[in-house]
């Protein structure tokens, strides 16, 4: 049978009820980087999979303190954090939905000043990105700023990452209840930086060729998959995104090498923005075979799901999942703005719209109170 957007599917170890899934949000609502009872309230809204998403991947969640590149997003290193993270995967699991976390390390996109003593962010080089993130002055008003200039990790210092990340995993899954975890590796933040050429330039086994720049993402997601199981992890991949000011000068050669080396993993998913994250699907200065990199994911003998990113719209989901060029997709924007998405897809609407002032920080305004269809006086 044809799957649709509404079948179910098995994802590794988790149970998805269809094929909609919620793409990681950054909406800088977690002071101290503590999810808070809205946020729970925000996940919950969105979890019900007869009429939210099959899949909920959480906005990208710092491993470390020195992982953390903007005010106020959540982390997944203390006590008080992993008690928040618990309050939201409990209401999540109420609804019946499903929970992966997305673990997160910045590198060099990053503000001295969210950093532990005021440190310099890290990154593979001390190469700045022409980037912005997001801080708070003293009275509490948000703004965007540049990125502080980092320095290059020593090499010393990588295993260091490499166990945070495996850490952060055991906490997400075994503290605080997420059915598992997604390595966020695209986006120019830490991993994306290692593989790329624009921000890599270190001359030891960590850099130069594909093999070296590979290898931090290579480690991090074999120290994850060991500690919490291949089938509970996934990992997102965007193969051309200028997000972030990153580049490559060959990715083609690079993302096949890397999902070649994935594939034996048995990733639960494999999770891809296709173009510029946020805006054109094609970029005619950066071309990408996607169906090339699915194909040569499957030749290696991976059987993970293949989630596709970015820009999508009902129609063009519809035909992913029908044609098998994908097995789920993830809508951002459109699960800020409407908690039942997918039930206002399999019904062909109504859609509303995103107000942009209110994605990054504030309180349930543009958060919690976008209308469900059904929901009067609110
Ligand atoms: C928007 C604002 C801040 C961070 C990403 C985590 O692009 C992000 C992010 C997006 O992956």
């Amino acid at each position: 049978m044809t799957p649709s957007l509404f079948s179910p599917l098995r994802v590794g170890a988790i149970e998805v009820a269809n094929r909609v899934v919620m793409a990681p949000l950054t909406r800088n609502r977690a002071p101290d980087a503590i999810p808070t009872a809205l946020m729970a309230e925000y996940y919950a809204q969105r979890a019900d999979p007869a009429r939210g998403a099959g899949l909920i991947v959480s906005e990208a969640t710092a491993i470390s303190p020195m992982g953390q590149g903007y005010a106020h997003v959540p982390g997944l290193y203390g006590t008080e954090q992993l008690d928040g993270w618990k309050r939201v995967t409990r209401a999540v699991h109420a609804k019946g939905g499903k929970m992966v976390c997305q673990l997160w390390h910045v590198g060099r996109v990053s503000h001295r000043s969210l950093l532990p003593d005021n440190a310099e962010p890290v990154a593979p080089s001390a190469v700045l990105a022409n980037a912005k993130t997001y801080i708070f002055d003293a009275q509490g008003h948000g703004h965007f700023a540049p990125t502080s200039a980092p320095r290059a990790l020593h090499r010393h210092e990588i295993p260091g990452v490499v166990h945070d990340y495996a850490a952060a995993a055991r906490n997400a899954v075994k503290s605080a209840g997420f059915d598992g975890v997604e390595i966020h590796g695209a986006n120019g933040y830490l991993l994306d930086q290692f593989l790329k050429t624009g921000a890599n330039q270190r001359g030891d086994d960590y850099g130069g060729s594909i093999e070296n720049r590979a290898r931090l993402m290579l480690e991090a997601t074999r120290a994850v998959v060991d500690a919490v199981g291949h089938d509970r992890v996934g990992i997102r991949l965007s193969p051309v995104t200028p997000a972030n000011d990153i580049d490559d000068a060959d990715p083609q050669p690079l993302f096949d090498y890397l999902i070649r080396q994935l594939a034996p993993l048995g990733l639960a998913y494999v999770h891809v923005i296709e173009g510029a994250t946020g805006g054109p699907r094609a970029l005619p200065e950066r071309p990408f075979d996607y169906a090339a990199l699915k194909s040569a994911y499957r030749t290696a003998g991976g059987r993970g799901a293949w989630m596709v990113n970015n820009g999508y719209d009902p129609v063009l989901a519809q035909d992913a999942i029908a044609s098998g060029r994908a097995d789920l997709v993830a809508f951002g924007k459109a699960f800020i703005c409407m908690p039942d998405l997918t039930e206002r897809m399999r019904r062909g609407g109504p859609y509303q719209g995103l107000d942009k002032l209110t994605m990054y920080g504030g309180g349930a305004k543009g958060y919690t109170d976008y209308p469900a269809l059904g929901d009067r006086g609110r």
